[in-house]
């Protein structure tokens, strides 16, 4: 059996097994000024609208400077759903809710703490770290497609002390089947990739280097096989 066709045979189970999920994460870093009192500012994030498949998880990263957390209330939303991140921390413990500074956090519906439970009076800054609960499960965007606006809104609902928003990051799971095995860039993995592959075997050029390591190897290989038969 030749060698390429020895190789297909053994590595043919990569093509039931590969993951068919990808990530994509769009991220702003422009600064934002929280306009002070019950107003709010919004980074929009945009997927392009070629972007191919439904949401699996989503994660949203924050990264705000505010001296007053208990002040803000921050949601996403996209395609017509949403959910809030945190909404007024401490308001009922405090007066004017949780008093600490500055948010560098991710929210997810896996984390455990709260950002209730982070708030402090002579806590660390920032006060809301690591990963936080969101008030609302992200799952609420599950099934929706990826494409399109993702906007975070942050709502500073009282004066005195306002704040910026330094970055925001969305990262998404998708059911969408990665596509770098398509080699020949036709928008289809299929038997054209594979030859392509198999024709460059072994050499060091750009032409069926799915992975982009500057050979064509075993790894390009099970990257077209993984995808063999993806609409990309
Ligand atoms: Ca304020
Ligand atoms: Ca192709
Ligand atoms: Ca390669």
């Amino acid at each position: 059996m030749p060698l390429a066709d020895r190789m297909i045979a053994c590595t043919v189970g990569a093509l039931v097994t590969a993951s068919a999920s990808a990530d994509l994460v769009q991220c702003s870093s422009a600064s934002l000024p929280i306009p002070d009192g019950s107003s709010s500012a919004s980074v929009v994030l945009t997927v392009p609208p070629d972007a191919v498949g439904t949401v699996q998880g989503v994660t949203v990263s924050v990264d705000v400077a505010h001296e007053w957390l208990g002040d803000l209330t921050i949601s996403v939303s996209h395609g017509g759903q949403s959910a809030i991140l945190i909404d007024r921390v401490g308001i009922g413990t405090w007066s004017f809710g949780c008093g600490g500074d500055d948010i560098d956090a991710t929210f997810t519906d896996a984390a455990t703490a709260s950002a209730d439970a982070l708030c402090s009076p002579g806590g660390p800054s920032p006060m809301f770290f690591g990963e936080i609960l969101p008030t609302e499960s992200l799952g609420v965007f599950t099934g929706s497609s990826v494409a399109g606006d993702w906007t975070i809104t942050v709502t500073d609902h009282n004066l005195i002390d306002a704040g910026v928003v330094n970055s925001v990051c969305i990262s998404i799971t998708t059911d969408a089947v990665p596509c770098n095995g398509d080699v020949t860039g036709d928008g289809a993995v299929d038997l054209a990739d594979l030859n392509l592959v198999l024709a460059s075997f072994g050499q060091t050029t750009t032409q069926g280097d799915a992975d982009g390591s500057g050979e064509v190897d075993l790894a390009d290989l099970n990257l077209v096989l993984g995808q063999f038969g993806a609409d990309c």
